[in-house]
């Protein structure tokens, strides 16, 4: 019963896996049989040699086979193996290892209160944040609200507090009063926008969920500061500030679940710190005893601790083995191993930049769509193709391949959707990290090669623009677009598949524009836009980041001539108008969604110039002035962004049968010019991702 194979068997044959489909594991004959580990590294019970780029399960920080922690664990086995902590007894190091995590966490978390495992100090933190506000007088404040994707553990209180479906599926959960909100999960959820914009956004979510629910009734927001089994979802800057402000402003308690980010991972103790944030309670496990021994711990912070030591009489809680007195002096050794190593700083100025640097290398590669890292934790995103972006679908299997070609090579990742995750011990050297790099480079290149990247991508571009789909999962936004050639543009982008955003004056007159293009089975939304007023510019982007994602496609379709009459001294207002609508409403609207369009890996601009002038005597000049002026500036705005994805042309639309072109023209009979929808095409084929003019104006060709 000793070789590997007999190990293996013997396992399958009477151990049901967590998180493992145990029908597998005993199809393929039973478990790797992993014997032995030193520093970051493990061997298997044949002798093979891996690289652990996880840290065991994101816990072992200072790595394995430290003699030092055997020696405190056997010592204090010997002195006292354990006792509890129940009525009114502590032990040495159950009070040294309080007083040192009240020390490490942010000011305010001055107790702790022990358990065994993450889940079961998330499963506390749910009672004891409920039993704060009953003896607050508010009763009503039970609901939690956490967030998709959020993993606080596997009993039925973390479970519900986290995002991941499957588990809630098994049993029936979550239990009643857990909400949740969207993650800051940008590459999937919002690639197209810029940081500042999303992080506003995801952690307005909150702010929207708390106002459905009603503040009364929510106890407390919980947060993972990065969050790792859900993908290392790395939030960006700007959203823990605002997470804060909003549980301040609406009085929900604040929940750190440090269990990975504690400990040093991203170069400070806990995630909080280095988010800046100051939570009124926190959970911290794993790196607490790099696993060396099972144990965690809730931190109470003032508020809840005074309250519950004034008024909470007996705290009907807890577990036989809270605090247990060898994983306490093992857990304290730990951390003094962590200080006495500078493992801190090591993550913060030395590896967790090094790591950063050399992941960066892998963005080359034709399916990685990002890698991204903090301190010492990061994730590589794969897509099967870059630009226009396309997943794999389903999601999943790529990732999963890559990840046991990794682990066939040496060096063990984890996969979570199509993402390569990983959190080395804070140990790795830089050849360590050269190592997963590079392992990780060559087994893409070997995935590639087995399923044909390049030629499935291909088939699938091709696809999409034979169904005439070609600005399918675009998002476009068309300014005036309530009557003329903006209406049929938006209509248009929308039959290409473009989900639209129509901005103009009134909403009134968009609804309709709107509506059509539902009832035709797009996409569309509506933004009441003043041209004439910078403020309403301004504010425009915030609106349209509230409705959408992303935006790749911008119609500046904004050229409205003032009134023009024949006199000398309205000719200087007219031009002082015209200027100042035609070209800085453009120039205004440039400016404010550059960022958002330089988010998109194909940011489109086409500026309309007008066909029409509105007036019985137009004054062509001051018309030609400002028609001049748009393709200086489409020029400018072209070559300042040659380097980038950004591309940016103009429609000439020349005459068209608009209400517009009819008031300028009355002498004209309207049925002997093209309809606006006749224009549309070129528009279409401007806005493709694959469009590379830039810097053009083109003018409308009707065949
Ligand atoms: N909170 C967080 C943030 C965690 O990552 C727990 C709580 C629960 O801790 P315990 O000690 O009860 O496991 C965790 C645990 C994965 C994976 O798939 C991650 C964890 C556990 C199991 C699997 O990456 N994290």
């Amino acid at each position: 019963m000793t070789d590997e194979t007999d190990l293996g068997r013997l396992d399958a044959a009477h151990h049901l896996h967590p998180f493992t489909d145990n029908r597998i594991l005993k199809e393929a004959g039973g478990p790797l049989v992993i014997a032995a580990g030193k520093g970051c590294d493990l061997w298997d019970e044949n002798g093979h040699q891996y690289f652990d780029a996880l840290a065991g399960l994101w816990c072992v920080a200072v790595g394995y086979g430290r003699r030092e922690l055997a020696d405190v664990a056997h010592e204090q086995i010997e002195r006292l193996a354990y006792y509890n902590t129940f009525f009114r007894t502590t032990t040495a190091p159950t009070a040294r290892l309080a007083a040192k995590l009240a020390e490490l966490t942010p000011d305010g978390l001055n107790h702790a209160i022990f358990t065994n495992s993450g889940s079961e100090a998330n499963d506390t933190i749910a009672r004891l944040t409920r039993h704060f506000w009953a003896l607050e007088g508010r009763p009503e404040k039970r609901v939690i609200i956490g967030r998709d994707l959020g993993y606080h553990g596997s009993t039925l209180a973390a479970i519900s507090m986290g995002g991941i479906t499957s588990m809630m599926e098994q049993g029936g959960l979550p239990l009643p009063d857990f909400d949740r909100i969207e993650a800051p999960y940008k590459f999937l959820n919002a690639p197209g926008l810029p940081d500042k914009v999303y992080a506003r956004k995801a952690a307005r979510a909150l702010q929207k969920r708390i106002d459905e629910l009603g503040a009364d009734t929510v106890a407390a927001f919980v947060a993972e500061p990065i969050q790792g089994a859900g993908g290392v979802i790395i939030p960006p800057d700007g959203y823990f500030s605002e997470i804060e402000k909003i549980c301040r402003a609406n009085d929900v308690l604040l929940v750190a679940d440090e269990v990975i980010c504690g400990f040093g991972r991203l170069g400070t103790w806990t995630g909080s710190e280095y988010f800046g944030i100051k939570p009124d309670m926190m959970a911290l496990a794993k790196g607490l005893s790099s696993g060396y021994q099972p144990i965690a711990a809730v931190m109470v912070g003032d508020r809840v601790a005074n309250v519950l030591l004034e008024r909470g009489r007996d705290l009907s809680h807890g577990f036989t083995y809270s605090g247990h007195p060898v994983a306490a002096a093992v857990a304290l050794a730990n951390i003094e191993i962590i200080e006495r190593e500078g493992l801190l700083a090591r993550v913060r100025d030395d590896i967790g930049p090094y790591l950063a640097e050399r992941l960066k290398t892998l963005e080359d590669h034709p399916i990685v769509g990002e890698a991204r890292s903090c301190g010492f934790i990061g994730a590589v995103e794969l897509v099967r193709q870059k630009k226009p972006r396309v997943a794999f679908h389903p999601p999943g299997i790529v990732a999963a391949v890559v990840r046991d070609q990794m682990q066939s090579a040496g060096v063990i990742v984890r996969s979570v959707g199509e993402a390569l995750v990983f959190a080395p011990p804070l140990i790795a050297t830089h050849a360590q990290i050269d190592r997963l790099v590079t392992v990780m480079r060559a087994s893409l290149d070997e995935v590639v090669r087995k399923v044909n990247h390049t030629v499935q991508a291909e088939l699938a571009a091709d696809a999409m623009l034979q169904n005439g789909r070609s600005l399918e999962g675009r998002v476009a936004l068309v300014t005036g677009a309530s009557r003329g050639l903006g209406a049929a543009v938006a209509g248009r982008l929308a039959r290409a598949g473009a989900k639209v955003v129509l901005a103009a004056r009134s909403l009134t007159d968009l609804d309709a524009v709107a509506n059509a293009i539902r009832e035709t089975g797009g996409e569309a939304e509506t933004v009441a836009l003043d041209l004439s007023d910078p403020a309403s510019i301004e504010a425009l982007p915030g609106q349209v980041a509230d409705m959408v994602d992303r935006l790749d496609i911008l119609v500046a379709n904004a050229a409205i001539l003032g009134p023009i009459g024949p006199t000398a001294e309205q000719e200087t207002e007219a031009w002082g108008e015209t200027i100042a609508i035609d070209l800085n409403a453009n120039f205004r609207l440039l400016r404010a969604f550059h960022d958002m369009l330089s988010a998109s890996d194909a940011g489109r601009v086409i500026l309309v110039s007008s066909g029409a002038a509105r007036a019985e005597l137009a004054d062509w000049s001051a018309y030609a002035a400002a028609k001049a002026g748009l393709e200086a500036l489409l020029r400018a705005y072209a070559a300042e962004t040659a380097n980038s994805p950004i591309r940016v042309n103009g429609v000439d639309p020349g005459a068209l049968r608009t209400g517009m072109r009819a008031s300028a023209f009355p002498e004209e009979d309207p049925e002997t010019l093209p309809i606006p929808e006749r224009a549309c095409e070129v528009f279409v084929q401007l806005s493709t991702p694959m469009c590379k003019l830039t810097g053009a104006v083109v003018p409308v060709s009707i065949d």
